[in-house]
């Protein structure tokens, strides 16, 4: 087949019509989750499902899920997904060209008369990005059960509850434990996505098949020196957290620099200053740092080798510093009978490569309870997280058409 194509006007048009949902105050595309804007878009997005002949449903974690039922009801689902939230100042594919292909696909089965074995489900998960709660991918991690009490009781600034603001979606935060899936319960999960990153648009390749997805083990830290006055207080005498921070920022750099061959990266990309103040010594700073590697060990390494010259500066500086692990998603190597028969797919649509994903997905944590693959289109540039994020047309139509191709395939040929 390979023939089977979608109908980019009609992709296009919803893709636009979800980034009509979003926050105008900010730049480029916001949609943050648990915002008003992203309920509306989860409405649409629902209604949408409806719309093309999906049974559509919220489950416990608050995750969309539109069913097209496949002819042998003995077999478990295949999933496609991705997410529609976004980070703040975001562009407007990353997760929505997954979801929104994933609708398009259903739509070209349906046109072409093809009826799958397997049930289809689209799922549109809950959060995918951090969000304010300190957490992302909440929805896949709730859909597999990893979703602690510890971490359902997490507050955001507004002293909201992640619990409540699950329920207040339309999830059931008291049964994610209780329903979540088990290994076994789903066939496959696919997830159609733009890579993030600048290897396909610099190889001017239209398609990657994804060998392996990085991990993100995630901390928050607060510094906690002394505040004083700017002008009277001698540099000697100073307990300055930011300047503390600073080093620590540096310090995390080279170490992640020094082990470039395990392309492992480091980023502070979140950062508190008390009292914020031209002319007061920053007294207080709390930080979020992420490390991300293919290798599991080494982002433990890093992470722990980091920790320690910290505390060992904290002693010499006289400056308290406390870490808190907020999160730590494993990495994934594709099971390479998936990425095979992606990359066999993805061939016959257009030319493709393999390359692995340096950005986290829903994908790590569906990965706990059945095989999962991924196709990535180009981003101009490599620009993602950023207003400049882009996709043309053209590249996601060769993305979705290589989905239905992968779909078929592995739906003729998986148990
Ligand atoms: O942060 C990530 O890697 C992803 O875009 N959520
Ligand atoms: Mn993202
Ligand atoms: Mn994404």
């Amino acid at each position: 087949m390979g023939r089977v194509k979608p109908n980019i006007g009609r992709l296009k048009s919803d893709i636009e019509e979800i980034s009509t949902f979003i926050d105008k105050t900010k730049l480029g595309h916001t949609r943050r989750s648990f915002t008003e804007e992203y309920k509306q878009a989860r409405m649409w997005l629902r209604g949408k499902m409806e719309e093309v002949g999906l049974k559509t449903s919220i489950d416990a974690a608050a995750n969309i899920i539109g069913r097209l039922s496949g002819s042998d009801d003995n077999l478990k689902p295949i999933m496609l997904g991705s997410h529609t939230d976004t980070v703040e100042n975001g562009g407007m594919y990353d997760g929505t060209i997954g979801v929104l292909g994933g609708i398009e696909v259903v739509r070209v089965l349906k046109e072409n008369g093809i009826t799958l074995r397997h049930s289809l489900e689209i799922v549109d998960f809950t959060s995918e990005e951090p969000s304010e709660f300190g957490l992302s991918t909440i929805g896949s991690k709730g859909m597999v059960g990893e979703l602690s009490e510890e971490m359902l009781q997490r507050k955001d600034n507004l002293g909201r509850v992640l619990s409540e603001a699950i329920d207040d979606l339309g999830g059931n935060y008291k049964a994610i434990k209780r329903l979540a899936r088990k290994k076994g319960d789903v066939t496959l999960y696919l997830e159609l996505h733009n890579e993030l990153g600048p290897v396909l648009d610099n190889k001017r390749c239209p398609l990657g098949v994804v060998t392996g997805i990085v991990g993100i083990h995630r901390y928050k830290v607060l510094v906690e020196g002394e505040s004083n006055h700017a002008g009277t207080t001698p540099m000697n005498m100073r307990y300055d957290a930011l300047a503390f921070t600073s080093e620590l920022i540096l310090k995390l750099q080279g170490l992640c620099r020094e082990r470039n061959s395990y392309d492992i990266v480091g980023t502070v990309g979140k950062l508190k200053v008390e009292p914020n103040a031209s002319n007061v010594i920053p007294g207080k700073c709390e930080f979020e740092f992420e490390v991300r590697a293919l290798k599991n060990e080494v982002i433990y390494e890093i992470v722990s080798e980091f920790i320690e010259e910290a505390e060992k500066l904290s002693k010499e500086e006289n400056i308290n510093i406390k870490f808190d692990n907020i999160s730590k998603s494993s990495s994934v190597i594709i099971n390479e009978d998936i990425s095979g028969v992606l990359k066999d797919s993805c061939d016959k649509v257009a030319e493709s490569m393999y390359l692995p994903s340096g950005a986290g997905h829903d994908a790590n944590h569906i990965n706990n309870i059945a095989p999962v693959g991924m196709i990535f289109v180009p981003s101009k540039d490599g620009k993602s997280h950023c207003p400049e994020e882009y996709t043309s047309y053209e590249e996601i139509e060769v993305g979705v058409t290589a989905l239905i191709q992968s779909l078929i395939s592995f739906d003729e040929n998986l148990k």
